[in-house]
């Protein structure tokens, strides 16, 4: 099973990175492939927790080497302090434990001042963004013209070209800021401190892409890491309310550089109910009560920005065009923990809209504003299952839970999460 996925199928958060985390043992690379500090994974290893952005779940077991390939952008700032800070917990991070594809673009500080201002630009309500650069760092990729790779850092015209960026940036931004808080940027500054970076960097620095195929020719495991949700997928998700990457499974290989040929397989990681963080619609959101008892319960807040999350309804609508986006073969179901103690659960089976009732996810997203979800009300539990060792251990009204999503979805439930601990796993298949 030479390259094995791991992506999430809502709006992100479905606890990844513990599955990432369960499934790197035995495994040669470990490959995070898009977005960048915007992603929050917490993976927690005994009674140590650790809070990751932009290095893959991988870092934390020995012998695995993990890479950052050309479709994520870089904030070096931030993926420096992750190192040291790791480092400082005795994780061992050196350039044969992590590469960094000198192929991903640099995040540098007029994205920051962008994406404030674009984020409210949409005509409508906010993207809500997690203000990192993400978006606008993209844009510059897409439109060449003032982007700059990691491999850029290192050529003769880098300053050169810090200057050219910067002259132009500033009177871009002048334009773009109407509320008095542009000041322009110093190329000079910039220059100085992202060459520091680059030193800083350049033991990590390489052509992951090359490395990456030559690996899986040779017949090497490879664990692919997915950050944020496919609902958030630029192309696929709930556009204009997404992130700027592919974050469902198609954005794999146009992140990492691998074909599909060596994509085997597929695990689609779905949280037990729902959340999104930021705007856009969320037909299954609820707005009393239980949403507030799921968002204590799950400690639903942002990883990255602590926002509260929106909560709601597991929606099976969604979850099935994911997989099938995803080419999913099996789900893994997490915090099931958190539904302990409701009488009764809602899964969406459907949705209704203009009298008429469809399992097909709408592709634009006023048509998801008004869709009316269609429930299915199932039994819930009382009992705490946070201990539960095996699939037999969870109440019965737990499988019936389980076994409806698998066949909504028309995947099967390969894995159960009880709890945050790496114990808390319940492997069926
Ligand atoms: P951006 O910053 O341009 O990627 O934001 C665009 C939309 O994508 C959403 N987004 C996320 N949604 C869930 N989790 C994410 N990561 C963090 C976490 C978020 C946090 O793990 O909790 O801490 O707030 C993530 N990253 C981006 C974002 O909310 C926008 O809707
Ligand atoms: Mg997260």
């Amino acid at each position: 099973m030479p390259g094995t996925c791991v992506i999430g199928l809502q709006w992100g958060d479905e606890a990844k990175g513990k599955i990432v985390d369960l499934l790197t043992a035995g495994r040669r690379y470990v490959v995070r492939y898009q977005g960048g500090a915007n992603a929050g994974h917490t993976v927690v290893v005994g009674d140590e927790v650790y809070k990751l952005s932009l290095l893959p779940s991988g870092v934390l077991t020995p012998d695995v080497t993990c890479l950052i390939t050309g479709g994520v952008v870089l904030n070096p700032a931030k993926v420096l302090e992750e190192i040291e800070e790791l480092v400082g917990r005795d994780i061992n991070l050196d350039g044969d434990s992590l590469k960094i594809s000198n192929r991903t673009h640099v995040i540098l500080p007029w994205h920051f001042a962008e994406d404030r201002v674009l984020d409210t630009s949409t005509g409508g309500e906010s993207i809500g963004t997690t203000q990192r650069g993400i978006g606008p760092c993209y844009r510059d990729k897409v439109a060449r013209s003032h982007a700059i790779r990691l491999g850029d850092m290192y050529r003769d015209d880098f300053k050169e070209r810090i200057f050219h960026i910067t002259e132009a940036k500033n009177q871009v931004l002048a334009a773009m800021v109407t509320d008095g808080e542009f000041e322009p940027l110093e190329a000079d500054a910039i220059y100085k401190q992202y060459s520091d970076f680059a030193e800083r960097l350049k033991p990590y620095v390489d052509d992951t892409t090359e490395l990456l195929l030559s690996a899986l020719e040779q017949g090497e495991h490879v664990l692919f890491e997915g950050a944020q949700g496919s609902l958030l997928d630029v192309d696929h998700g709930t556009y204009p309310y997404v992130t700027s990457s592919n974050s469902s499974g198609v954005g794999i290989s146009n992140g990492s550089g691998v074909p599909g040929k060596y994509l085997d397989r597929v695990l689609g990681v779905v949280k037990a109910y729902s959340t999104r963080v930021g705007g856009g619609p969320f037909p299954t959101e609820l707005h009393d009560d239980t949403g507030q008892y799921l968002r204590d319960r799950g400690n639903e807040y942002g990883t990255v920005t602590r926002r509260p999350r929106r909560c709601g309804w597991l929606d099976a609508v969604a979850i099935r065009y994911t997989a099938r986006l995803g080419g999913v073969d099996g789900l893994c179901i997490m915090l099931m923990d958190v539904l302990s103690g409701l009488d009764e659960l809602h899964i969406c089976t459907a949705y209704e809209i203009d009298g008429q009732q469809t399992n097909v996810f709408p592709s634009h997203v006023d048509d998801l504003r008004r869709v009316k979800p269609i429930y299915e009300t199932v039994s819930g539990w009382k009992e705490e299952i946070d201990g539960a060792q095996s699939y037999d251990d969870l109440p019965a009204a737990a499988h019936a839970y389980l076994d409806r999503i698998a066949e909504l979805v028309g995947c099967p439930v390969d894995v159960v999460s009880v709890g945050p601990g790496r114990a808390q796993t319940i492997v069926l298949n």
